[in-house]
Order: structure tokens, then C-alpha cells, then sequence
């Protein structure tokens, strides 16, 4: 019998053929593996040793100053029909893209390793979890993809016993922003990236495939493959609800997903356990409810801002073990962000700091960091069959209008929620930052295909016999008119979450307005926070002309997506805008 593997030693055959590389080195994910690649990476300067005594197997990356950033402009959705990728993605007809971006390949290996990585996501024994293999010239991808997915033998296994894969190439080529491209050919389940080491564009098994190649195969198979962090909150009775939540780029998904509770709810019993940072792949169970699974096994997270007092578990995790990406560095040689104690000597470019040039470290640099490491890692997340969705949140940067926590009525204007979300564009792509635009369920960036199509797939999840998750919407980020967030964020958020459960239990009768349910006076817990009436009531605020407004450039959005786009989310959002004009 022929093995399975052949049609993978085929592809690494044609793709060797194009970009004729010295040494083909197929990836183990083996511990030796990983430390004869740090050695070599420090030799050529691809890593930096960081301070071993207080951090140790800790090393600093510094990609090409101008490669630091998902570049969406420069990323494609390339179906057969330019309607299948819908106005929210750039399009390029297949043939036309193939060439254009073969053409950057061909010979870009010469004298270069490449490298073969057969890689997992989610549990190695999931059965919903999907294999996929990168070839990459580049070592810091290889060790990048060895802590966030599961890479090496096992995946290879999987892969002979189940033939399918999605097939990733990616090179570093120049690092010319002119000769960059990030392709997507979700009909023929590949990827094809060329001229960035970056994170998203360069890390095929994240954003690429869990996200772009994996929302397209969901539609097809009845699944969901979201933008979302997923974390378990267990209440003082030892009962877990499992919360999954959606928020753009840089918008606090890391952060919710290891948060720690105020001192308040720590001594009553309050417990987070993480199970992913970024990316939740869910399906209906034989009980109607929505088990999700994180596909990674890492975390790649914002550092700046990351600090004791905002979540000491993420600087928990990065103490050791860790690849840091763009951050700057102290005297003793130590990583060092933004909001953290201590003074940089070095910036993310290696310069001598000076504030006249900006921030210490990237206000993009990151973490990679295995999940494991995290103090509040769920031994749940290894479980094949997922943990059960209770609440799905979705929510963004909007520095005014949008209340702290709404709850929609049903699942149908909860689609609507999501599918109106705005948010303030982060450092996470290249672009301007603070501007705000629509990023529905927090996936204009990663939705391989039409967002009517996609409305319509999250439609389809609402069938008799099902037992979906509440949903909700969030906004940590409200301004007051001192330009300060009105609210404290981080651990607190817990409050907003404790007031989601008791919703779900029936225990909290919240309050009805035209645009949602929010908590009635007193529902929300804020003893222990230095919160007045009167910020609250802001926070908590239906301002009916600034949503009438609002409501008005919803369906606009909405119109954007054409005959794709399902009739329930117009009819949904007449529905509100009448409320919001019989309440006016
Ligand atoms: P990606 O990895 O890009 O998908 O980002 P993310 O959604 O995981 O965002 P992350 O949790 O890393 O947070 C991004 C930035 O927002 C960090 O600088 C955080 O400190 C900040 N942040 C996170 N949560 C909160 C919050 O509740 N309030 C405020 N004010 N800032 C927050
Ligand atoms: C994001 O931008 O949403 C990230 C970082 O999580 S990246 O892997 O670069 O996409
Ligand atoms: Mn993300």
C-alpha cells in the first residue's frame, strides 16, 4: 500500500524544485531539535541571549524594523470567484496570484535550510483538531511554531493516518514590502507567503490557516473558527462556566483569558482557568451545546502593557522559556516593555534609547511563550472533546457610546452584535492606530470568505435541538471626558463576568433597553472599587440618539454585503432601530 505520506513528499519535492534550497531538514519537534536551533540562531544574531540568571532560556528576536505587523493589505483571499471572498478581503484570481507569487519564490532558498514542519492544531487526539505542515527557510518560524502548535513526529503521524493537510510555504525572502504577499487558496487548503518574518504573516499554522483556511472548512462542515480566547471562571459553589470572547487585534483577549481576580472574589473562591488566547474552534455536541477547543499550544501575546498589576500570569509565564519579539532591553540585559518597572538602554532596533524616538519596545512586540507555562493553564484544554460554551462576548476598543456589558435578547441579535462590532485599529497591523472601524466578531482580518456567507454560517448554528451559548458585548475601553478609561479593566472584568453567569443561572433579572439587556441597579459587584455612582451610570448608559445614529450606520454595513448577506440580520436591525425610535 502506498503511504499516505507520499502526496506530502511529493509537495516537498515541487516546492524544493522551485526555491532549490542547500539542505531540506525535516522537523521532530524534539527538545535537541529546538536547542541546535537557538544555537545556531544565536551564532548568525536571528536571536539575542537574554539575562539567563534571571530569565533563563529567555532570547530576543529583532525582525526587520520595517516587518513588524500583520500587513493586510498585502494579505489575499484567492478563490475561484472574487464574490466568494466577499468585500471584506482583498482578491486575487488563483492562477494570477500562484504566478505573481512563485515567481518571488523560485530559487529563494539557494543556500538556505529549509525546513519541513508538520505541525497539529489542537489536542493531537481531537477530533477536532486539523493538521497542517509549513516549509519555511526560516528558524525563528520553526522555533516560533514548535511552542504555538502541537509540531513534529506526532503531527506527522496523524498526518500519514489521515492523508489531509493544509500545505503552508512561506520564505523570508528579501523582507522588501514590496515583495511581500500573504496568499490564501482556501478551495486547495494552502497558503503561500513570501517577504515577512512576522508573527500572523510568517506563523502559517495561527492566523493563516486556524483562521482564514480553517473559517472556510468550518462553513463546509457545520463548525465555527473564531477570533476568541477561551477561559473557564469557576464561582465559589465549584461550578466552571466556560466564556468565550471576541475582541479585535491588541483589544484584551490575552489579558481576559488569565485574568486574576480582585482580592475580594480570590478570598470567596473565584478561579480562572485559561485555555486559549486568541483562536476558539467550536461545534455543536449530542447535547445541543457548543464545545470549543484551542487549536494553539502557545501564546503569542502583546507585551507592552503587560505588568504585575495587569496580569501578573502572563509575566509569570514569559519569566522563562520564552522568544521575545521587538521588546527592548535593560542594563543587565533584561527584556523590558512599556509599563513595566525598570529603564531600557536598548530599543527594539537596537538603538541606544531615547524617547525622542518613540517607545522603548514595539508598541506590537510580543511574546511566545508555551501555554503550559501559564499559572493558570486548565488541564481542560487537552481535553479531545472541548470544553462546553456558556456565554459568547464580543467587543472592542470604543472610547465612547457602547455600555460597559450588553446582553442580547436571542441568539439573532446576538449575531447582530457581533456582526456590528466596531473597534479602534491597534499596532497589530500596519496602518494608522485609533481609528475606528467595523471588524465583525473581531475577523475582518481572518474571515477566508464573504461575511454574508459567514452572518449566514453563524445563523445556521440556531436550530431546534440546540443549546447555544448567551451573548453578550463588552467594552473595557469607555473614555471619560479626561480622555482616562472609565473603567478599571483587567482583573475587575471579572465583575462583568460574574454578572454574565448569574444571567445565564437565572439569578439576575437585568434590565431591558432598546439596544439590549443591562445589569439593573446594583447587579454588577463593585465593593472593593473606586467606582462613583455617576461613572457607572456612564458606563452602564444608553444614550438613544447616539445609537440612533449608530443603528443607522449598522445597516448601512450591513447593506455593504448584498444578497449574501441573510435577511434575519436586516430584519433584526430594523427591529432595534424601531425600539431606539419609539423609546426616543
Ligand atoms: P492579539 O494578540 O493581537 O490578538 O491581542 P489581544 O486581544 O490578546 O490583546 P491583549 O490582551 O494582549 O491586550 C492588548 C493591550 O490592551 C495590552 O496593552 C493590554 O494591557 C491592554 N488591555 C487589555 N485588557 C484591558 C482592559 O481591560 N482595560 C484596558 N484599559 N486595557 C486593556
Ligand atoms: C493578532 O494580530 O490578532 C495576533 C498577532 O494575534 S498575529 O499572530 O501577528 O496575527
Ligand atoms: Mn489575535
Amino acid at each position: 500500500m502506498a503511504s499516505k505520506l507520499e502526496a506530502l513528499e511529493r509537495w516537498v519535492d515541487e516546492v524544493a524544485k522551485l526555491t532549490r534550497p542547500s539542505h531540506i531538514h525535516w522537523c521532530d519537534g524534539s527538545d535537541d531539535e529546538y536547542q541546535a536551533l537557538v544555537q545556531q540562531m544565536l551564532q548568525t544574531g536571528d536571536l539575542i541571549e537574554l539575562n539567563q540568571q534571571t530569565h533563563p532560556g529567555c532570547y530576543l528576536h529583532r525582525s526587520n524594523h520595517a516587518d513588524v505587523a500583520r500587513v493586510e493589505h498585502l494579505t489575499f483571499v484567492c478563490t475561484q470567484t472574487e464574490e466568494d471572498a466577499g468585500p471584506n478581503n482583498h482578491w486575487m484570481a488563483p492562477n494570477e496570484a500562484h504566478g505573481k507569487i512563485d515567481a518571488l519564490f523560485d530559487g529563494c532558498m539557494q543556500g538556505r535550510t529549509m525546513y519541513v514542519i508538520p505541525y497539529c492544531m489542537g489536542p493531537i487526539d481531537s477530533p477536532l483538531a486539523r493538521c497542517g505542515v509549513e516549509i519555511t527557510d526560516s528558524p525563528y518560524v520553526v522555533a516560533n511554531m514548535r511552542t504555538m502548535t502541537r509540531m513534529g513526529a506526532a503531527a506527522q503521524t496523524r498526518i500519514e493516518r489521515e492523508g489531509g493537510f493544509v500545505k503552508g510555504l512561506h520564505s523570508t525572502g528579501e523582507l522588501d514590502p514590496e515583495r511581500r504577499f500573504i496568499m490564501h487558496f482556501p478551495e486547495e487548503l494552502s497558503i503561500k507567503s513570501y517577504g515577512s518574518g512576522y508573527g500572523g504573516n510568517a506563523l502559517l499554522g495561527k492566523k493563516c490557516h486556524a483562521l482564514r483556511i480553517a473559517s472556510w472548512q468550518a462553513r463546509s462542515e457545520g463548525w465555527l473558527a473564531e477570533h476568541m480566547l477561551i477561559v473557564g471562571i469557576e464561582n465559589p459553589q465549584g461550578e466552571t462556566h466556560y466564556v468565550a470572547a471576541a475582541f479585535p487585534s491588541a483589544c484584551g483577549k490575552t489579558n481576559l483569558a488569565m485574568l486574576i481576580p480582585p482580592e475580594g472574589y480570590r478570598q470567596d473562591g473565584w478561579k480562572v482557568w485559561t485555555i486559549g488566547d486568541d483562536i476558539c474552534w467550536m461545534r455543536p455536541g449530542s447535547d445541543g451545546r457548543l464545545y470549543a477547543i484551542n487549536p494553539e499550544a502557545g501564546f503569542f501575546g502583546v507585551a507592552p502593557g503587560t505588568s504585575a498589576a495587569t496580569n501578573a500570569n502572563a509575566l509569570a509565564s514569559v519569566s522563562r522559556d520564552t522568544i521575545f519579539t521587538n521588546v527592548a532591553v535593560t542594563a543587565d540585559n533584561q527584556p523590558w516593555w512599556e509599563g513595566l518597572p525598570g529603564t531600557p538602554v536598548t530599543d527594539w532596533r537596537g538603538r541606544p534609547y531615547d524617547p525622542a524616538n518613540g517607545p522603548a519596545a514595539h508598541p506590537n512586540s510580543r511574546f511566545t511563550v508555551s501555554a503550559k507555562q501559564c499559572p493558570t493553564w486548565s488541564p481542560k484544554a487537552e481535553d479531545a472533546q472541548g470544553v462546553p460554551i456558556s456565554a459568547i462576548v464580543f467587543g472592542g476598543r470604543r472610547p465612547s457610546l457602547v455600555p460597559l456589558v450588553l446582553e442580547a435578547r436571542d441568539w439573532t441579535h446576538g449575531v447582530l452584535l457581533g456582526a456590528a462590532m466596531g473597534s479602534e485599529t491597534t499596532a497589530a497591523a500596519t496602518g494608522e492606530v485609533g481609528v475606528l472601524r467595523r471588524d465583525s466578531m473581531a475577523m475582518k482580518p481572518f474571515c477566508g470568505y464573504h461575511y454574508g456567507d459567514y452572518f449566514a454560517h453563524w445563523q445556521s448554528f440556531d436550530q431546534a435541538g440546540a443549546h447555544l451559548p448567551k451573548i453578550f458585548h463588552v467594552n473595557w475601553f469607555r473614555k471619560g471626558r479626561d480622555g482616562k478609561f472609565l473603567w478599571p479593566g483587567f482583573g475587575d472584568n471579572l465583575r462583568v463576568l460574574e454578572w454574565m453567569i448569574a444571567r445565564i443561572k437565572g439569578d439576575a433579572a437585568g434590565m431591558e433597553t432598546p439596544i439590549g439587556i443591562v445589569p439593573a441597579p446594583n447587579e454588577l459587584r463593585t465593593t472593593g472599587l473606586n467606582l462613583d455612582a455617576a461613572t457607572l451610570g456612564e458606563l452602564l448608559d444608553v444614550d438613544h440618539a447616539g445609537w440612533q445614529t449608530e443603528l443607522a450606520a449598522i445597516g448601512d454595513y450591513l447593506h455593504s454585503f448584498g444578497k449574501r448577506l441573510p435577511k434575519s440580520l436586516h430584519v433584526e436591525q430594523q427591529r432595534v432601530a424601531s425600539a431606539l425610535a419609539q423609546a426616543a
